[in-house]
């Protein structure tokens, strides 16, 4: 007898639906212990997300700019399926699962500033559902149209609940102008179902400019007049943690400026991936990870 979990977060059927979020949005108790004080917990709880000034050092963003350039300088890293290029430059856009393939990037998640915040959100161990370089090189490099991850992550990558954050580390300065993050504060308490069913094989496409779960411009209407819309400034080493099921999109990058970042998505233990609710097969694990294994 196979068991079924029961799909919360209903999507990509004929229409579009909305759904309030059941999931807590802090999962630790009260007082947990951790790097986050209880007024950051709080502030997240609200909004969906938490920037903070400085997450890692000058020196260290050296080394882990430096890894990024070494791994997109890389013609095996280019040629692997773990790449994503950019259609118009060629150049990189993402290298998935970094954290696998760079013993360096594999250390920036088991730091306890990072994987200490996850465990405190999610209330529990945590394993990395994905990580990400993403490079967005200046010169055009074109962003990412509004969308929730985490209806990407339960419709494609199996995942049941919103118990799963991610934490956008940034490599260079974030200004204003190069393509910076936009989240919808407070959008991530309702989750909105795209209509359309996921083709196969969608995340050859999606990964470079995403149709199956976009939400209409009515519902995106909506939603910024409700919350409107934050952007995302900061020096390099600045971070955002966000809630899987923050409304959120980034423009392109038109000036000479990269917006590098490295992107790490952290899933509870309790919260592992089934079977994909509303695709035909499952993605690649290089993007949506099948081992569980608790970060250490
Ligand atoms: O499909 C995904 O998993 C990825 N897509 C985007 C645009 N953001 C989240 C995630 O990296
Ligand atoms: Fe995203």
């Amino acid at each position: 007898m196979t068991t079924t979990v029961a799909d919360l977060y209903p999507t990509r059927g004929s229409s579009e639906t909305v759904t309030p979020r059941v999931d807590p949005v802090v999962w630790s108790e009260p007082g947990a212990p951790g790097p986050m004080r209880p007024s950051e917990l709080s502030d997240f709880d609200r909004d969906g997300f938490l920037a903070i000034e400085e997450l890692i050092t000058p020196d260290e963003v050296a080394v882990y700019r430096a890894e990024l350039d070494r791994l997109i300088s890389d013609p095996g890293v280019r040629a692997d399926e773990r790449s994503i290029i950019e259609p118009k430059s060629q150049d990189v856009r993402s290298v998935f699962e970094v954290h696998r393939i760079s013993e360096v990037f594999a250390n920036l998640v088991r730091d306890p500033r990072v994987v200490g915040r996850a465990r405190q959100i999610l209330g529990s161990d945590v394993y990395v559902h994905q990580s990400r370089i993403n490079v967005k090189p200046g010169f055009g490099a074109s962003g990412f149209y509004w969308h929730s991850d985490f209806e990407t992550w339960h419709a494609e990558d199996g995942l049941p609940n919103m118990r799963t954050v991610s934490v956008s580390i940034a490599l260079t300065e974030n200004y204003d102008t190069n393509g910076g993050l936009m989240i919808m504060p407070g959008s991530h308490r309702t989750f909105l179902g795209c209509a359309g069913a996921t083709p196969k094989d969608n995340y050859k496409k999606s990964l470079q400019m995403q149709d199956a779960g976009t939400p209409s411009d009515e519902a995106l209407t909506k939603l910024a007049d409700a919350h409107g819309i934050k952007l995302f400034t900061g020096k390099a080493g600045s971070a955002t943690w966000f809630d899987c099921n923050c409304m959120h999109g980034s423009g392109d990058n038109i000036t000479p400026y990269p917006r590098s970042n490295v992107f790490i998505v952290f899933n509870s233990v309790e919260n592992t991936a089934v079977e994909p609710f509303a695709a035909p097969v499952r993605r690649p694990e290089f993007i949506g990870a099948r081992d569980f294994t608790p970060v250490r």
